[in-house]
C-alpha cells in the first residue's frame, strides 16, 4: 500500500467514494463534502500488493511488444484488499452515501454467460476473486497501451466511409487503443471466445458492475472511447457496430449519463465492509472525464495540460466539436456536455531520452532552459522517440531544424549536429507547440491552463507553457484527480438521485483550486516569438511527415 491515510475524528458525516483504476494502481479517496475536505486517500499498487500476477507497472508482457493486456481478476482482488485496508485504517465505511469510480479507459473485459448471476449472487464469506473467477470468456483485458490492431482499424474506418467520417460518427477516427478495433480482432482471432462472451464491459463498468453485484451500464464519457457510440445522439451507432463484430448489439451494456445511479452497493459489499445496504452505486467514467470533474473543468475556458509519461490535453465543449483531421478525440463530460482530448505520446518520455542523451539531471536539464533564449534562435526539434498519436507518426525518429525566425516561408534548413543547451530547449518547445497547433479545433480559448502531472512541478517547463498558449498556468495536484472527480461525481449523482438539483458549481467548490501561488504569467516578448515560430514549426512537421 503507498499514500497516507487521512481521517477525522468525527461523530457522522455524509462521506462519498471515489475509486481509481489506473495502469498501475487502485486508488481510494473520501470526501466529507459537507466540510470540505478529503478525509482518505490511498493507493495499492498492482505489482507490490499482488505480485502473483506477474504484471510488470501493472500489464502482462506479451512476445508481441504491441499486445498489452491486464489480468481483469487483479483489478477484483485488489478491490477486495482496498476495502480491507480501508477497514482497517477505521474509515467509517458505514457514513459512506455513494460510490462512484474511475478507470483507465478503453480496456475491455470479455464476461460469459455465468457472470451475470455470480455478481447477483457474491458469497460474502468468499474473497470477490474467488467469487468471479469463472466469469470470464477471456482471461485478459487489452488495455489502452495494446497498439495491436491497426488492420481492425483501417477496416473500421473504411467501412464507416473514411477518417472524417468516423470522427464525426463515433467522436474519434479509429485508434488501436480503442475498444470497437480491440473487439474486432478478439472476433477475428478467436471466433468462438468471441461466441461465448455474454457481455464485454469497460474496465470502468466491469468495477461498477463487482460494485453493484450486477452488469452496469457504460456512461457516456467512456462510452465514447471505443469507436461504437454515436458522439451526438449518445447511443449505440448501430452502423459502428454492424462493421465491428456480429451480434455485438447484445453483448454490450446500455449506455447512462455518469450520474446514472445504478442501485445499491451489493449485500456482499455491505456485509463484507460494512457499508449500509441504501449506499449508491453509480455508474464509473473514464479516467479523463472523471479529471474534468477532479480539476473542477466545467465550463467554456476551461482546459488542462497533464504533464506525464505521455502529455495529455483536454479541455470542456459545451458544443461538439470535431477534429476533421482525426488526431484528437471527442468524449462525454461528466456535466452532460463534452470534453476535447489530444493524447501525446512523447511526453515525459522524450524530456527524459534528451535529459539522459546528455548524461544531464533535472538541474543540468533546467539552466540550460535558462541559458537559452525563447525561440532557441530557430532551432526545432522534433523528439518522436516513439511512434507518435498526435501528430501521428508511424516510424519514430528525431529531426532536428534551423529555421528562419524573422520569415516563416524561408525553408528550414536540417540540423545534424546534437547540442545539449539548444536540444533541452528545442524539446520542451516543440512539444508546447505542438499542444498548440494540434489543440486548434477545439477552440477552447483558456484564460488558465490547469498544469498537473510529474513534469509540472518544473517552472522552467511551465514557464515555456504560458509564452506557447499565451496564458497564465497554474498548477494542481493532478496524482488523485480521476479519484477525487469520482468522489465529487458520486456526491452529485447521490443529491440529483435524492431529488436535489445539484449545480457542479457548488459540487466542485472547495476541492479544484489550483495549489496558492503556482500561478505563471506569460511573458509578452516571448509570447511574440512563440506566434510567429509556431508556423515554421508546422511547417518544419509537414516537412518531416513528407520524408517519412
Ligand atoms: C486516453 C488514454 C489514456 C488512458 C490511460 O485516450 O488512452 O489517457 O485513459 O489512463
Amino acid at each position: 500500500m503507498a499514500g497516507g491515510a487521512r481521517l477525522k475524528g468525527k461523530l457522522m458525516a455524509n462521506l462519498f467514494l471515489g475509486l481509481d483504476c489506473s495502469t498501475q494502481s487502485l486508488s481510494a479517496i473520501v470526501i466529507d463534502h459537507d466540510a470540505r475536505q478529503i478525509v482518505y486517500n490511498r493507493s495499492l499498487n498492482f505489482d507490490q500488493s499482488l505480485p502473483h500476477y506477474g504484471t510488470i507497472n501493472g500489464t502482462l508482457r506479451s512476445p508481441d511488444p504491441l499486445v498489452v493486456h491486464s489480468p481483469p481478476l487483479m483489478w477484483i482482488e485488489a478491490l477486495d484488499m482496498l476495502f480491507a485496508q480501508m477497514k482497517d485504517d477505521g474509515v467509517p465505511l458505514g457514513e459512506v452515501r455513494a460510490i462512484s469510480g474511475s478507470g483507465q479507459q478503453h480496456g475491455s473485459v470479455y464476461l460469459n454467460k455465468r457472470a451475470s448471476n455470480a455478481l447477483a449472487r457474491l458469497r460474502p464469506n468468499r474473497p470477490l476473486a474467488e467469487n468471479l473467477q469463472g466469469v470470464f470468456s477471456r482471461d485478459t483485458a487489452p488495455i489502452w497501451m495494446d497498439s495491436s490492431t491497426g488492420i481492425e482499424c483501417a477496416e473500421i474506418r473504411s467501412a464507416l466511409g473514411g477518417l472524417t467520417a468516423t470522427a464525426r460518427k463515433t467522436g474519434s477516427d479509429a485508434f488501436e487503443r480503442f475498444t470497437g478495433p480491440q473487439i474486432r480482432k478478439f472476433y477475428k482471432t478467436e471466433p468462438d471466445h468471441y461466441a461465448n462472451t455474454a457481455s464485454i464491459a469497460l474496465v470502468s463498468s466491469f468495477l461498477a458492475s463487482v460494485i453493484a453485484g450486477r452488469i452496469a451500464p457504460i456512461d457516456h464519457g467512456d462510452g465514447a472511447g471505443m469507436n461504437l457510440m454515436d458522439i451526438h445522439r449518445k447511443v449505440w451507432h448501430p452502423q459502428a457496430l454492424k462493421v465491428t463484430a456480429p451480434q455485438l448489439r447484445k453483448k454490450l451494456p446500455p449506455l447512462a449519463p455518469s450520474s446514472k445511479v445504478i442501485g445499491n452497493v451489493s449485500a456482499c459489499l455491505s456485509r463484507r465492509y460494512g457499508f449500509n445496504r441504501g449506499v449508491k452505486a453509480l455508474v464509473w467514467s473514464g479516467d479523463n472525464p472523471c479529471s474534468m470533474i477532479g480539476l473542477g473543468l466545467i465550463r467554456e475556458g476551461a482546459m488542462a495540460i497533464s504533464l506525464g509519461t505521455s502529455d495529455t490535453l483536454f479541455g470542456y465543449m459545451r458544443r461538439c466539436r470535431m477534429d476533421e483531421r482525426g488526431e484528437g478525440h471527442v468524449f462525454g463530460a461528466p456535466t452532460g456536455d463534452y470534453m476535447a482530448l489530444g493524447c501525446f505520446k512523447n511526453g515525459s518520455l522524450a524530456r527524459e531520452r534528451i535529459r539522459d542523451l546528455y548524461h544531464l539531471d533535472w538541474n543540468g536539464f533546467n539552466q540550460a532552459l535558462a541559458d537559452t533564449p525563447p525561440g532557441n534562435h530557430g532551432a526545432i526539434l522534433l523528439p518522436w522517440f516513439e511512434p507518435e498519436i498526435v501528430p501521428r507518426v508511424s516510424r519514430p525518429g528525431i529531426h532536428r531544424f534551423l529555421v528562419n525566425v524573422k520569415d516563416a516561408r524561408t525553408k528550414p534548413e536540417i540540423l545534424r549536429d546534437p547540442d545539449p543547451r539548444r536540444d533541452c530547449r528545442a524539446v520542451v518547445e516543440a512539444q508546447m507547440m505542438s499542444m498548440r497547433l494540434h489543440s486548434r479545433w477545439m477552440k477552447l480559448r483558456p484564460k488558465q491552463i490547469h498544469a498537473t502531472g510529474g513534469a509540472s512541478a518544473n517552472t522552467a517547463i511551465l514557464q515555456i507553457m504560458a509564452d506557447v498558449f499565451r496564458c497564465p498556468v497554474a498548477r494542481t495536484e493532478v496524482a488523485k484527480s480521476a479519484a477525487l472527480g469520482a468522489a465529487l461525481r458520486a456526491v452529485h449523482g447521490w443529491l440529483a438521485h435524492s431529488g436535489r438539483k445539484p449545480r457542479w458549481q457548488d459540487v466542485v467548490a472547495g476541492f479544484t483550486d489550483p495549489i496558492p501561488g503556482s500561478q505563471i504569467r506569460p511573458n509578452a516578448n516571448s509570447a511574440k516569438v512563440y506566434d510567429k515560430l509556431v508556423e515554421s514549426y508546422a511547417a518544419c512537421e509537414r516537412d518531416a511527415i513528407g520524408r517519412l
